[in-house]
């Protein structure tokens, strides 16, 4: 094949001009990696004619574009997602084993990009993939980290964290924009001139764009996901260099490139702190200018931004975009300064994802003022405006020395919303009261989705297959069409399939482990799995404290007919959040000691898989028997992993918390385990003296676990290595796992009793899936394109 034949329709000779053209190599020497950037190379041509037509078509129509401001998209693994959605798995799979290679293990051999830490960025990467499904013209705007979240390892059970470094190899799904770049000013001075405000910032960086196309399903549209990298407005000091100074000759360029360099620094100090915020001044203040670019090419009049354009804070991180734009309308474009407020206003809207107080951010105002000078004098005259409008509002945006983002971001929006039914009662009820009172049509809710097509179709193609066999293949794109299986459940043919799916995917699964992590564990056993951050507030400590005493029971009752459960733990510790590391070795030291038991060992194994993340997952969720969603009620804001499970036939124990309440209401009482205070109750328990003395005094069952763990048995060298644990578990416990314990045991024993009628279990596990389809991330967007954006779809329009 000659350079200028390029190929646009077979396959398979795609493949091999890739391999020659854009990778340099002879089909006798490629590598895997190779064979999966050529693969890779075939694919992205396929998405980019789409992408062209998608944007071409956006100008034409003159439509509103939604744009998606966030700190994190954790898009995991793009290769396969691509191919599903543009329905190339049959065509890829027989190209690639044509040249003798193995399919799965080449789209095993992409890095998986966690540009995120967990529900918050995949919640945004779903997104980005049904706004491209819904045709509904939308970028998404982030930043382009060197290094994702850590890498994470287990060194004696302990934590260990190493840098990720997905950037290693090149990323084939970005287009490089070295054209679209802006020079942001930070620090300085605020003068006036002619009786106006002008910044004169101290120091400047630039944001160069680099571009990812995001394909909807079946390839009917496509967007932008747009992530800006740092780099310095002079790279490079000749003079300095000649000097024969060659480290400062390249300093500029150094730190200018640490403001994308890793996701999430410590902000534990002070110079992590001005990292963060220099971080989302910098994707923030890039991504308006873009935004304000695209618009002025069109329109003149700076009154029709908010018909055009609708801009979504996913959470505070980027915040400071409302009074960045507020700043370029009234200083720079010379509006009225109530009109810039007001034009910000309808282009704003914040999503709230967690109540947690310790997560809301607020920034000290020494350095606030010192980065942000300018936005700091607009963040205050908005504040007393607002004061004089309402006099009896008691939460400022400034006050106690702070800015408080999430106030910040809710006087700017013209729509808030809460993550589930629950939470955003509680946003009403709690954090957002005072702003409520006042602004009683801003609170909206949309409760989260999942992109039926990764947590579906992709990772779990055994069970679309015989979806797709019942009931046809429009639930991809439909997913409440799932609802057709119900009718299936009662057929037992039926429902023997679904459960040989299941078995399959368990075998799979062992296969793996037994493969990665040389553990052989019984496929007969309840897969019983917790992946998700560690977090006080989601009690691994609750489900590993159940497992010691289940394994106490065990051996005190060893003839018992205990139904056998492999209880599967993934998740990261943020790196100074150091009691969750103690979770974590806590769980590690309790698995050694108990998959060490000869009585116990084929009831009972416990498993810490490392560095969980969206390829794990895909993993895990498929072969997952119970889903783990025990927050204490009223703190996790919504979850999405809980939908996940449901939706491939994993019945959830879990509490009143979060979408655990709506999937719950779906699914259907009977098919959900559940145990625990409401949020109500927690909050009351809150208040009871010696709540967790008491709860622990009155169960024998937690006083010996708990004891267990006090006395070394899990720690021999070391009894007290998890004093703080025990500490906190008996005395403060915020979080109420001692007032729990006792109902979770309950549950988990109505789990066993259940798991073992093996039909009706399996009964349980289908209607999770026929009743899950709402949990789509396409029903998400839509509530949002009505209620929030009034964007419309343009599919069709291509
Ligand atoms: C989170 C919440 O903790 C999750 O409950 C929620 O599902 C997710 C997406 O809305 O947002 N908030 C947060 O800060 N990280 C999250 O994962």
């Amino acid at each position: 094949m000659a350079r200028d034949d390029m190929p646009q329709s077979d396959f398979r000779d795609a493949i091999l001009w890739h391999l020659a053209y854009t990778l340099g190599k002879d089909p006798d020497h490629a590598q895997v990696f190779d064979w999966r950037l050529a693969l890779s190379h075939a694919v992205r041509d396929r998405i980019v004619d789409r992408w062209m037509a998608a944007t071409r078509a956006t100008y034409r129509a003159d439509a509103k574009r939604v744009y998606y401001l966030s700190m994190e998209f954790l898009i995991g693994r793009l290769l396969q997602d691509n191919i599903v959605n543009l329905q190339l798995a049959d065509e890829a799979q027989a190209a690639v084993e044509s040249f003798g290679l193995d399919y799965a293990g080449l789209l095993l051999d992409e890095p998986d990009a966690a540009l995120g830490n967990g529900g918050l960025g995949r919640l945004a990467a779903c997104f980005m993939e049904s706004l491209a499904t819904l045709g509904c013209p939308a970028y998404g705007y982030g930043i382009r980290y060197e290094h994702g979240l850590f890498r994470q390892s287990f060194a004696e059970g302990r934590q260990v964290e190493a840098p990720e470094d997905w950037l290693e190899q090149p990323f084939v799904w970005q287009f490089e924009r070295p054209e679209a770049r802006f020079t942001l000013g930070f620090g300085g001075r605020v003068a006036t001139r002619d009786g106006r405000a002008v910044w004169e910032p101290e120091s400047f960086v630039q944001a160069e764009a680099f571009d990812t196309p995001v394909i909807g399903w079946r390839g009917a549209w496509a967007n932008t996901l747009r992530l800006w990298a740092g780099r310095a407005v002079d790279p490079f000091d000749l003079d300095r260099f000649n000097a024969g100074d060659f480290a400062a000759a390249v300093e500029a360029e150094a730190l200018a490139r640490t403001i994308s360099r890793v996701l999430y620094p410590e902000d534990s100090t002070e110079k992590g702190k001005r990292l963060r915020l220099t971080q989302e001044y910098f994707f923030s203040a890039a991504s308006i200018r873009d935004i304000l670019r695209r618009f002025e090419a069109d329109h003149a009049d700076l009154r029709l931004l908010p018909q055009k354009v609708a801009i979504q804070l996913n959470d505070t991180h980027p915040a400071i975009a409302g009074p960045e734009l507020v700043r370029i309308l009234h200083d720079e474009r010379g509006l009225p300064f109530d009109e810039a407020v007001g034009i910000t206003r309808g282009c704003v809207n914040y999503t709230n994802h967690t109540l947690l107080p310790e997560a809301l951010e607020s920034w000290g105002e020494g350095l606030f003022a010192d980065l942000l000078p300018r936005h700091l004098q607009i963040i205050d005259r908005i504040d007393e405006a607002d004061a004089k409008a309402h006099p009896d509002r008691r939460n400022t945006a400034r006050g106690d020395g702070k800015v408080r983002m999430g106030e910040l971001s809710f006087i700017l929006s013209n729509r808030v919303n809460g993550v589930s039914a629950l939470h955003t009662g509680l946003m009403k009820t709690t954090v957002f009261a005072d702003q409520h009172r006042i602004w009683p049509d801003r609170i909206v809710n949309q409760t989260n989705g999942v992109t039926p097509r990764r947590w579906l179709l992709g990772c779990n193609p055994r069970l679309s297959r015989l979806i797709a066999q019942t009931i046809g293949d429009g639930w991809v794109g439909d997913l409440e069409q799932l609802h057709a299986l119900e009718p299936h459940v009662a057929d037992a043919g039926w429902l023997d399939a679904f459960a040989a799916v299941k078995a399959a995917n368990k075998a799979d699964l062992c296969d793996w482990i037994a493969r990665e992590h040389g553990v052989a564990l019984n496929p007969q056993a309840l897969f019983d799995v917790q992946i998700k951050r560690i977090h006080e507030y989601k009690r691994q400590h609750l489900n590993i404290l159940e497992a010691i005493a289940l394994w106490q029971e065990m051996r005190e009752n060893p003839s018992a007919d205990w139904t056998a459960r492999v209880k599967i733990f993934g998740g990261k510790a943020a790196p100074g959040y150091f009691f969750a590391k103690d979770i974590i070795r806590l769980i590690n030291d309790v698995a050694a000691v108990i998959n060490a038991d000869a009585a116990t060992n084929e009831k009972l194994q416990i498993l810490y898989l490392p560095n969980y993340n969206v390829t794990l997952a895909e993993r895990l969720i498929p072969a997952a028997d119970l889903s783990e969603q025990i927050s204490t009620a009223g703190k996790e804001a919504s979850g999405t992993g809980n939908m996940k499970f449901a939706l491939n036939g994993a019945p959830t124990i879990g509490t009143l918390d979060g979408a655990n309440v709506e999937i719950r209401e779906l699914v259907g009482a009977e098919n959900f385990f559940l145990f625990g205070l409401t949020a109500e109750e927690a909050e009351a328990r809150r208040a009871v003296p010696d709540h967790a003395a008491r709860a622990i005094a009155a169960d024998p069952r937690l006083t010996r676990a708990v004891e267990a763990i006090r006395s070394g048995t899990f720690s021999p060298g070391e009894p007290d290595r998890y004093a703080n644990i025990v500490e906190n578990l008996t005395r403060a416990d915020y979080f109420l796992v001692a007032s729990d314990f006792a109902d979770y045991w309950r549950a988990q024993r109505e789990v066993d009793f259940a798991y073992a009628n093996r039909t009706e279990w399996t009964r349980m596990a289908a209607l999770n899936v026929a009743r899950s389809g709402w949990f789509s991330s396409d029903r998400t967007i839509r509530g949002y394109m009505q209620d929030i954006w009034n964007a419309k779809s343009l599919l069709g329009q291509e």
